[in-house]
């Protein structure tokens, strides 16, 4: 299942749920569409964070998609609900950029493979704007437009195949946009683009955002598991990335479930219990 809210949807949305004349199942709806935990996508624009997110949760790939300010997508994945926030690119000249990170619990610093500058700009840039994540936020760098460096990322995953497909935790497998053995198209095609960063580039990026992030090098996450190439054209790790970040949040799914179901009031049983009381004392 997917719910995708914009800005204004969402803030309008909490106010929606308080309204006393709220029905049981806008109630239930709410407490069901419930994020359990956030995550963020940030980097330059263009270099392909959109077209990841819809890669990943439309199967598709679009040629031209623009992103104007933020978007908010709910991924349900198995019994959790994540929110992920894609985000223009540009939020570090409005200030936004600290208000989208807030509370993140995973956050996708994405480059593209083909721009240095691309992988420069995050760590001048977009690393300030994540002073407002959760302390053990999970940083993961990933360099999109691998298809157009690396002949590996050319297979192409199906196409508009698995819309509904709901992978779940127990992981997607590498490589590939979702597609079943066997079901590799591989196109005869030589990568068209230069290289300029390398794996290597991003692993050692890794490293100083953990430096920054003041987070300990030895009980983190290796660089390796959390460096990506993707390619959001051909699908290309693109579910790898996704759900192998899911499987690493779970910790904080799971705390933030126990926080919201220990915070949760049921309205219904509110009322219910005030009238049982009414009918008491009378
Ligand atoms: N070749 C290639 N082009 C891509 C890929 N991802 C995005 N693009 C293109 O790069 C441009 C910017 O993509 P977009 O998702 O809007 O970038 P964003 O600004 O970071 O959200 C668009 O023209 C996309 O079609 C990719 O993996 N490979
Ligand atoms: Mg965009």
């Amino acid at each position: 299942m997917k719910v995708k809210y914009n800005i204004a949807t969402l803030s309008a949305w909490p106010l929606m749920v308080n309204k006393r004349r709220v029905s049981k199942a806008m109630a239930n709806s709410a407490k069901m569409n419930k994020p359990d935990v956030k995550l963020v996508l940030l980097g330059d624009m263009n270099v392909g964070k959109t077209s990841l997110l819809h890669r990943y949760m439309e199967r598709k790939f679009q040629e031209t998609v623009s992103t104007v300010g933020g978007a908010f997508f709910l991924k349900q994945w198995g019994p959790y609900n994540i929110s992920i926030w894609d985000t223009a690119g540009r939020e570090q000249f409005h200030g936004l950029g600290s208000m989208y990170c807030r509370g993140a619990a995973a956050i996708i610093l994405t480059y593209d493979v083909t721009s240095w500058q691309s992988l420069v700009d995050l760590e001048e840039r977009f690393l300030l704007l994540t002073d407002t994540a959760n302390d053990d936020c999970l940083y993961v760098i990933v360099g999109n437009k691998a298809d157009l460096t690396d002949p590996a990322a050319l297979e192409e995953g199906p196409v508009g195949a698995g819309a509904g497909a709901e992978p779940g935790p127990g992981g997607a497998e590498p490589g590939r946009g979702g597609a079943e053995p066997g079901e590799l198209r591989p196109i005869a095609a030589v990568p068209s683009g230069h290289k300029q960063v390398q794996r290597e580039d991003a692993m050692a990026l890794y490293g100083r955002v953990l430096r920054y992030k003041q987070q300990d090098e030895a009980s983190s996450q290796p660089a390796d598991r959390m460096c990506f190439e993707t390619s959001a054209k051909t699908g290309y790790n693109v579910d790898l990335l996704f759900e192998t970040l899911f499987s690493m949040a779970l910790p904080s799914i799971l705390r933030k479930r126990s926080e919201n179901s220990a915070h949760t009031v049921d309205l219904e049983e509110c009322r219910n219990s005030k009238r049982s009381r009414r009918g008491c004392c009378s």
